[in-house]
C-alpha cells in the first residue's frame, strides 16, 4: 500500500463523514476509518462514491496509508471512546505523528490528553468544529489547540476546509497551548446556549405578550436579521417560524416545549464558578433548559398558580422595537461575560489567546456567527488587551443606546409574569457592573458575624483584614481569608 493520504479520520457519523467530503472537495486524500467497520464500506458505497475517499478496515490498514508525519483525526463521541482510540493509536503511531480529537471533548480532558500523547512522543490537538452537519460539509469553524508543533501540520488542510469570511480569512486559526481549543469551543457553545435562550425569551415575548402569529413573528426575525442582530440563530428561527405541518398550521406550536442538552452549556458554567467568573446569562440559559424539562411539574403549578392576562398595553410596534434593543442590549452581556471568561481561563491555565482571532473564528461556519462578532474583532482590534467588551466605545455607545428599551421590557415582563430569566439576568449583571458601591459591605459584616471572616475597610488601604467581636462573646481568632 502506497502512504499516499494526507489525514485519516475515524468516526463516520455525521460530523465525521461531512468533513471527510469536504476535505476530499479541497484536494485532500483522506482514509476513513469506524469502530463499526461496516460503516466504512457502507460510507464508501455511498456517500463516498465517485471520491477519492478510501478506506481502512483496520488501524494497522490506516496508518500504512498515511504519508508522515501522520495526521489521525477522531471523530467520535466524546470521552472514553476518544481515551480508547489513543490507547489503540499510539502502539501503531511513531513520534512525531498526531493525532487529532475533533469532538465535543471536557478541555481538562484534552489537557491531560496533550500531555500524555506529548509523553509518547508524538502531537496532540484537541480541536472545537463548529458548524453541524451543514457546517462540517462546506465550511465549520474550527478551534485548535494542543502541541503547537503540531499546528504547521495540520494548518493547510484545517484552513482550507473551514469557513471563510467576507474577504476570504479562514475562520480557522491556532487558539493555544493544551485545552485551549476546547475550551473556546466550550465557551463558543455556553454563548449559544445564551443566544438561544434570548431569541426564545424575545419569541416568547412577541407571541404572548403581543398575541402575535408564527408568521407575524416570522416578519419580525426576518427584519431583525437585517440589522445588527443579522445571524444564523436570528435566520434559522425565522425560517422555523414559516414551517407549517401537514396540517398548516405552524410546525413550531406541535413541538413539545422541554429542551434537551448535551452538556457543554453545564461545563461552562461549571468552569465559570471554578474560575469566579460571573457569566449569569450563560447559567440562566442551562437552568431555563431545566425549568423546561419541568413539564409535569409545570403543568401541575400552572393549575394552581394561574397566570394572568400576559398582554402588553400600547403601541405594538415600539413593543417589538424595544424587544429587539433588550435582545441586542442581553446580547453584548452575555459575549462581554464569555469574554470574561475566556481571559480568566487564559490566565489560570497559562494560554496566550489571541481574542480578536477568536471573534473571527466564530465570525463565520459556526451556530454562533453573526454581524455582531465582527463588531467585537474591531474592538479587539482596537484594544487587544480590551478587559471589558462593554468598555470599548462602539458597545458602550451601542448599550446606552438600548437601556431604557430593555428597562421597560425586563419590568414589563416581570408584571405580566412572562418568565424572561436571560433578559433580566443581564440587566441585574448590567446594573451591578456600574455600581460603583455594592452591598457586598453588609455581607462581609454578615460573613465576619458568623464566621470570624474578616473584611477589609473603606478607610484603610487593600489587603488589610479586620474582624469584629460582633457579639462581645466571640473570641479574638479569625479565620483565614481565601478568594474564591
Ligand atoms: P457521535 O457523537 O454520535 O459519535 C459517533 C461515533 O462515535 C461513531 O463513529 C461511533 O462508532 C463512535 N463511538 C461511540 Br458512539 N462510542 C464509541 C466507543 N466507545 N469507542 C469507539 N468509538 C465509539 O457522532 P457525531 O454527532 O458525528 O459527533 C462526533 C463528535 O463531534 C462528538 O464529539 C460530538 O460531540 C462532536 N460534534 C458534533 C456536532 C453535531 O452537530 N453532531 C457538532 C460539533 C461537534 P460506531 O459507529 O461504531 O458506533
Amino acid at each position: 500500500m502506497d502512504p499516499k493520504a494526507d489525514i485519516a479520520v475515524i468516526g463516520l457519523a455525521v460530523m465525521g463523514q461531512n468533513l471527510i467530503l469536504n476535505m476530499n472537495d479541497r484536494g485532500f486524500t483522506v482514509v476513513a476509518f469506524n469502530r463499526t467497520v461496516s460503516k466504512v464500506d457502507d460510507f464508501l458505497a455511498h456517500e463516498a462514491k465517485g471520491t477519492n475517499i478510501l478506506g481502512a478496515h483496520s488501524l494497522a490498514e490506516m496508518v500504512a496509508l498515511l504519508k508522515k508525519p501522520r495526521r489521525v483525526m477522531l471523530m467520535v463521541k466524546a470521552g472514553v471512546a476518544v481515551d480508547e482510540f489513543i490507547e489503540h493509536l499510539l502502539p501503531v503511531l511513531e513520534p512525531g505523528d498526531i493525532i487529532i480529537d475533533g469532538g465535543n471533548s471536557l478541555f481538562e480532558d484534552t489537557i491531560r490528553r496533550t500531555k500524555y500523547v506529548e509523553g509518547k512522543g508524538l502531537l496532540y490537538i484537541g480541536t472545537g468544529v463548529s458548524g453541524g452537519e451543514e457546517g462540517a460539509r462546506h465550511g465549520p469553524s474550527i478551534m485548535p489547540g494542543g502541541s503547537p508543533a503540531a499546528w504547521e501540520h495540520v494548518k493547510p488542510i484545517f484552513q482550507a476546509i473551514s469557513a471563510k469570511v467576507s474577504d476570504g480569512t479562514p475562520c480557522c486559526d491556532w487558539v493555544g497551548e493544551g485545552g485551549a481549543g476546547h475550551y473556546v469551543k466550550m465557551t463558543h457553545n455556553g454563548i449559544e446556549y445564551g443566544d438561544m435562550q434570548l431569541i426564545c425569551e424575545a419569541y416568547h415575548l412577541l407571541k404572548d405578550g403581543l398575541g402575535m402569529t408564527a408568521d407575524e413573528m416570522h416578519e419580525v426575525f426576518k427584519e431583525w436579521n437585517t440589522g445588527e442582530l443579522d445571524s444564523y440563530l436570528i435566520e434559522i428561527t425565522r425560517d422555523i417560524l414559516a414551517k407549517k405541518d401537514d396540517d398548516g398550521a405552524p410546525l413550531v406550536d406541535k413541538i413539545l416545549d422541554t429542551a434537551g442538552q448535551k452538556g457543554t452549556g453545564k461545563w461552562t458554567v461549571i468552569s465559570s464558578q471554578d474560575m469566579g467568573i460571573p457569566i449569569t446569562l450563560i447559567a440562566e440559559a442551562v437552568y431555563s433548559r431545566c425549568v423546561s424539562a419541568m413539564k409535569p411539574q409545570r403543568v401541575e403549578a400552572a393549575k394552581v398558580f394561574k397566570p394572568g392576562n400576559p398582554k402588553f398595553s400600547g403601541d405594538r410596534k415600539q413593543w417589538v422595537a424595544d424587544i429587539r434593543k433588550a435582545l441586542y442590549a442581553s446580547k453584548m452581556i452575555s459575549y462581554t461575560q464569555g469574554y470574561m471568561l475566556m481571559r480568566a481561563a487564559a490566565k489560570q491555565y497559562g494560554w496566550n489567546l489571541n481574542n480578536g482571532g477568536i471573534a473571527l473564528m466564530w465570525r463565520g461556519g459556526c451556530i454562533i456567527r453573526s454581524a455582531f462578532l465582527g463588531d467585537i474583532k474591531k474592538a479587539f482590534d482596537k484594544n487587544p488587551n480590551l478587559d471589558n467588551l462593554l468598555l470599548d466605545p462602539f458597545f458602550k455607545k451601542a448599550i446606552k443606546s438600548c437601556t431604557r428599551s430593555w428597562r421597560k421590557v425586563v419590568s414589563t415582563a416581570i408584571k405580566k409574569g412572562i418568565p424572561v430569566p436571560a433578559f433580566s439576568t443581564a440587566l441585574a449583571f448590567f446594573d451591578g457592573l456600574r455600581s460603583e458601591r455594592l452591598p457586598a459591605n453588609l455581607l462581609q459584616a454578615q460573613r465576619d458575624y458568623f464566621g470570624a471572616h474578616t473584611y477589609e475597610r473603606v478607610d484603610k488601604p487593600r489587603g488589610e483584614f479586620f474582624h469584629t467581636n460582633w457579639t462581645g462573646t466571640g473570641g479574638r481568632v479569625a479565620s483565614s481569608t481565601y478568594t474564591v
